[in-house]
């Protein structure tokens, strides 16, 4: 079923699960070669959620700012592959919400542990505001927080659990998101930890 959050962001409950398994393996694979890190941010914190990324271009974040990079900084080497579930996933659930031909470049991991939270943001760094961005959820359930595009429109609290897919775009794109901080419900097979992982355009 396909549950609509906003004019063109759709909730695709269970979506990920007939591939869960193989998308968890993806992650084993891509954190082999770039493992899970805290970054800095230009505001001069340090997030509270770890992150890695897959595919051509990774995002990025440091004292001096945000941004897309070919390389991963801690290893020195390109990242790793995206592996063939992600594409396969993400290009079935775009279709599904309207956005057929989706060609990421670019697939953020976020891992959230126990009282890791993201606070509200936009996703800006991105070239190309037409492609919808696809979102998968595994493990411990997070409440998502969606709000409008000025940071201080109402939020609404969209829960998010093992093997739902979100897909945003369109006049959805730039609306401020976030995550609340992360109760430790472990899941029976990711236990106390919840991977996220974003797959974008952003070339
Ligand atoms: C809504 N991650 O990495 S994914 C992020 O659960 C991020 O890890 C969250 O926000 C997470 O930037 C949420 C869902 C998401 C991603 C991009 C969006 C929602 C969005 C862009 C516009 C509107
Ligand atoms: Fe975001």
């Amino acid at each position: 079923g396909r549950e609509a959050i906003g004019p063109q962001s759709f909730v695709l409950r269970s979506f990920a699960l007939p591939y869960a398994d193989a998308l968890m393996q993806g992650v084993v694979d891509v954190t082999a070669q770039s493992p899970f890190r805290h970054m800095d941010t230009p505001g001069g914190y340090t997030m509270s959620v770890a992150l890695t990324n897959c595919g051509q271009l990774g995002w990025t974040t440091d004292a001096r700012g945000y941004r897309y990079s070919r390389i991963d900084p801690m290893t020195g080497h390109p990242w790793p592959d995206l592996p063939d579930a992600f594409l396969r996933l993400a290009q079935a659930a775009a279709a599904e919400a309207g956005f057929p031909g989706f060609a990421p470049d670019a697939c953020l991991v976020n891992r959230y542990e126990p009282r890791s939270r993201l606070s509200l943001h936009q996703d800006k760094n991105e070239r190309d505001y037409d492609a919808p961005i696809v979102s998968v959820s595994l493990g411990m359930p997070a409440v998502f927080l969606f709000g409008g595009n000025e940071r201080s429109d109402k939020t609404r609290r969209v829960p998010l659990f093992h093997g739902d897919v979100v897909v945003w775009g369109g006049v959805d794109r730039l609306r401020y998101h976030g995550v609340m901080p992360m109760k430790d419900l472990p899941h029976p097979k990711l236990g106390s930890q919840r991977i996220n992982f974003t797959l974008r355009k952003a070339g």
